[in-house]
């Protein structure tokens, strides 16, 4: 049965129902939400980055995120992209800002724009150019007069830059909100009174640029007037204590899909029914605006990231690195959107309240009987047990935690625990094409002496001061003299070689031979590197390569990080320890395959290659050329087989990878790196290595990245008077106890269904999509025969959950309620 009611109907489809206006829109707030033009709205906002993600990309992720029930797109600024260097300003291709924010609007979605400028972001340093650091007397984010100027004069020039192409909600664009500084409780109390008066200071400086739309703070408690204060985290509902004037509405700039990753992490997972939950509590206790962060993270290509960051950015977002839709999450947010839009109208205009019902469950009702609108969100929150309720003469059942949202009042169109949406899996596909006879060739970078160095000091320097962030890598080179006598009489014996290191990587020569390398972590970034070196009577030649990966991002006083080398000594001569801490030493920036862009195809000509033969070598370059891979899923490497390094498609970065610094689970943080199909031709793609440490090219592979293996779970009614909805030709509609569920099945990219994998109807099977194991109470050999009916040969499918369809067999044996659970495989042309 279909349930209607004039007042709101239950019938609408999932494409956005918002339009922005090319008419100038002023934008205010109240303490219940914005107000765009005299009218309430509600923002289902995604964070998405657009350095992060090749501009060929742009439509595609924006269309998908529209899809996925957002109106609106979030991103930060990143000022070390835009101005380089001092005054040298770049806004083309991927920083191409004005480009981004004019799609938005395209896409008729609105746009939150994060200035900062000092954005964290796991971005290196923050965003913060290198050049500021040398501004004499500088200290960033506070009240000091260069940093203020500085960061005046780009805010001014980013709203110049926005005004000037009416980009602004107030002249007819897409912008509603803007954001100052960034975070700044978590380090105000480092700079006491002066990180208050900076606050008030930012705050009076963004306010005087008259945007014609409201700024945010987020994690600043005291923002002051009329800057709004908002809310990061994982569960704003709750531990949030709100704005800090009534006037305010209730915003929460980021909600963590999950957690970014540094190399030496485990996988992250933050469960789609975990997210669905926190949002509705947001939205039920009158929030107005929420931002996943993030809702596609990309990839942190070059140098882009902070310190020890991987490339792979927030990768369990609701779409993936690849962009493509990750399973059950995006889904069951888009489900969630569509009911929360069905509340829309008594959120803002009905007045909240807040009932206790039996069992521990809460009711947050907004109602408003002149317009006669009712929604009510439903929350039971016992996270182990299932609760029943009764709510306006009516039973209801809740899983554990859960939320079950009422936009009448009466039905339940959406728990944030049941989750009715497709769930899918990703794999990977060793392309044939690609991969047929590579060849690879080899290039041996220079390790240099002491006597060639450009720069010579005492004491090994600060490392940070001396790349200036234009590489990642700084020699240091000195060497000593040694006698025979010096040496261990025992020649099996070696003397040792320690250095205490600030960070972040060496990889320690000795007489041009490699010896070791060492590393901090994400959290302790220096580390002490020891290890026997084969010092040989006469002169001895002391080569370490220090490096950052990525500039910090994160604390007070950024400005004054420390890295590289300070102390070296050997021990284990026979005249005891000689310390080499003030021996003399070389500084040289860069490596010199770096200098020449020998991974352009340019700069490839610039050296001689000779055939590569196996692997182990440090520091050295690899070269091949490969075909783009057949059909057109995404494109990602497989670097198991190497150790650390950069890598390069067509003379462009794909960013650092490191696959020898293992998680606690023995495996790499990240194994594929993502190469972008807009990056390849048809055919002649260059693909160049840097290897530090000694990996074995020959075993790179090239693969296709798909989410073809997708799955259903669907569980019967749990007793009349539950209900549920579900989706039919892109449409949802309510149902109520006595109409039986369906699964459904959709391929993406209008493949189709080629393969039912595995199908049983009885208890719940364990596992994921992609691997599960029957339950132990399943008739399975039936069940898959009733699904191929069904779905084999089509694009999408919709398969009845009952006994009826299913009936017969061994589930029924079984007692209780009993579940459908599908996995089927998509394949299109090229496969
Ligand atoms: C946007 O997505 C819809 C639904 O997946 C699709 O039909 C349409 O072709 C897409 N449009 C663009 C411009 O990608
Ligand atoms: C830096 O600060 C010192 C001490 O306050 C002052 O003497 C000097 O003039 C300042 N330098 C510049 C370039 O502002
Ligand atoms: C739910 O439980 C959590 C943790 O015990 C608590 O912080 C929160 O306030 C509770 N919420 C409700 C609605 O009872
Ligand atoms: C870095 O260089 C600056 C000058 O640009 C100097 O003041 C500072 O002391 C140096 N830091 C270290 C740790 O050497
Ligand atoms: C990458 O290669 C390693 C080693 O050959 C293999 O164990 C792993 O399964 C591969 N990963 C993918 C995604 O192909
Ligand atoms: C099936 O497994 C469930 C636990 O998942 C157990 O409670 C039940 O007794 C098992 N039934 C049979 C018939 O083995
Ligand atoms: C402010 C906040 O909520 N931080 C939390 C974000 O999520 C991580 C990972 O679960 C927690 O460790 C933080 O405390």
């Amino acid at each position: 049965m279909l349930i209607r009611s004039p007042a709101l109907p239950l019938l609408f489809t999932l494409v956005s129902v918002f339009v922005v206006s090319a008419v100038s829109e002023e934008v205010t707030y109240d303490g219940r939400s914005f107000i765009i033009n005299g009218k309430r709205e509600l923002f289902f906002s995604g964070s998405v980055h657009y350095p992060r993600v090749p501009v060929g990309m742009w439509p595609e992720i924006f269309n998908k995120s529209k899809h996925g029930g957002l109106n609106t797109i979030e991103t930060y600024v990143f000022w070390n992209v835009h101005e380089p260097k001092q005054g040298k300003y770049n806004f083309e291709g991927n920083y191409d800002l004005v480009k981004f924010i004019k799609l938005i609007k395209e896409m008729d979605m609105y746009a939150v724009l994060r200035i900062g400028p000092f954005v964290q972001a796991e971005w290196n340093y923050g965003g913060l150019p290198y050049w500021l650091r040398e501004v004499p007397n500088i200290t960033f984010r506070t009240d000091n007069e260069p940093y203020k100027y500085h960061m005046q004069k780009f805010t001014e020039l980013i709203v110049k830059k926005m005004k000037d192409e009416k980009l602004f909600a107030s002249q007819g664009g897409p912008i509603v909100l803007s954001q100052i500084e960034n975070e700044y409780n978590t380090i105000q109390l480092a700079y006491r009174e002066a990180g208050i008066s900076y606050v008030h200071w930012a705050a009076k400086m963004a306010v005087g640029l008259n945007t014609g739309v409201p700024w945010v703070m987020c994690k600043q408690k005291e923002a002051p007037d009329p800057v709004i204060n908002s809310c990061n985290g994982r569960n704003c509902g709750d531990t949030f204590i709100g704005p800090n004037k009534p006037n305010k509405p209730f915003i929460w700039t980021e909600n963590w899909t999950a957690q970014y990753r540094v190399f030496g992490d485990p996988p992250s997972q933050r469960a789609a029914e975990d997210l669905a939950f926190a949002v509705a509590r947001f939205f039920s206790k009158k929030g107005t605006l929420n931002n996943y962060y993030m809702y596609h993270g990309g990839t942190n290509y070059g140098r882009t990231s902070a310190d020890f960051v991987t490339t792979r950015y927030y990768d369990e977002a609701p779409l993936d690195e690849y962009g493509l839709q990750k399973d059950p999450k995006w889904g069951h947010l888009r489900d969630l959107h569509a009911a929360l839009r069905l509340c829309k109208k008594a959120l803002l205009w009905g007045t909240p309240s807040v009932q206790k019902l039996e069992n521990g469950v809460e009711a947050r009702i907004f109602e408003n009987s002149e317009s006669k609108v009712c929604a009510a969100f439903l929350c039971n929150n016992n996270t182990r047990e299932p609760a029943t309720a009764k709510f306006r003469g009516k039973e209801y059942y809740f899983p554990p935690r859960s939320i079950s949202i009422l936009p009448d009042c009466k039905t339940v169109v959406f728990n944030t625990q049941n989750v009715v949406s497709q769930h899918n899996s990703r794999s990977y596909k060793i392309s044939k094409r690609a991969n047929k006879n590579l060849e690879w060739e080899m290039y041996h970078e220079k390790i240099p002496i002491i006597d060639e160095s450009p720069v010579k000091y005492k004491n090994p320097l600060e490392l940070m001061n001396q790349t200036k962030d234009r590489s990642d890598y700084l020699w240091y080179t000195t060497k000593i003299q040694l006698t025979r006598d010096d040496l261990p009489f025992r020649r099996d014996i070696h003397p040792v070689l320690q250095v205490s290191n600030f960070g972040h990587v060496m990889h320690t020569f000795a007489n041009g031979e490699y010896v070791g390398s060492g590393h901090g972590s994400h959290i302790e970034k220096s580390f002490t590197f020891q290890k026997p070196v084969p010092l040989k009577p006469g002169t001895n030649h002391i080569q370490l390569l220090g490096m950052t990966v990525g500039f910090p991002d994160s604390g007070a006083y950024l400005n004054i990080r420390l890295a590289g080398v300070h102390r070296v000594a050997v021990q284990g001569l026979n005249t005891g320890t000689l310390d080499l801490s003030a021996n003399g030493w070389g500084h040289q920036v860069g490596v010199d395959g770096e200098k020449n862009e020998i991974f352009t195809p340019e700069g490839t000509e610039k050296v001689s290659w000779k055939e590569a033969k196996g692997g182990g070598h440090a520091l050295t370059w690899y070269k091949t050329y490969f075909d783009a891979p057949e059909g057109d899923n995404p494109v990602a490497l497989n670097l198991t087989s190497m150790g650390k390094g950069m890598v390069w498609v067509n003379g462009k970065s794909i960013g650092r990878y490191w696959v020898d610094y293992k998680s606690p689970l023995g495996k790499p943080t990240q194994s594929e790196y993502h190469v972008p199909r807009v990056f390849l031709k048809p055919s002649g793609n260059l693909l160049v290595v840097l290897e530090e440490m000694g990996g074995n090219p020959e075993e790179i592979k090239i693969l296709t990245v798909n989410r073809d293996t997708i799955c259903s779970i669907i569980t019967e009614h749990h007793s009349a008077n539950v209900q549920s909805w579900q989706r039919e030709n892109g449409k949802i509609r309510a149902v109520v106890g006595d109409t039986n569920p369906k699964a459904h099945l959709k391929c993406p990219n209008h493949k189709v269904i080629v393969n039912v994998d595995f199908a049983t109807f009885g208890n719940v099977p364990t596992g994921a999509c992609g691997a599960f194991t029957p339950g132990n109470c399943t008739s399975s050999s039936e069940a898959k025969k009733v699904v191929e009916q069904y779905c084999l040969g089509k694009t999408t499918c919709d398969i009845p959950v009952d006994q009826k369809t299913f009936g017969g067999g061994k589930g029924d044996e079984c007692p209780g309620i009993k579940s459908l659970a599908v996995q089927v495989h998509c394949a299109g042309k090229d496969d």
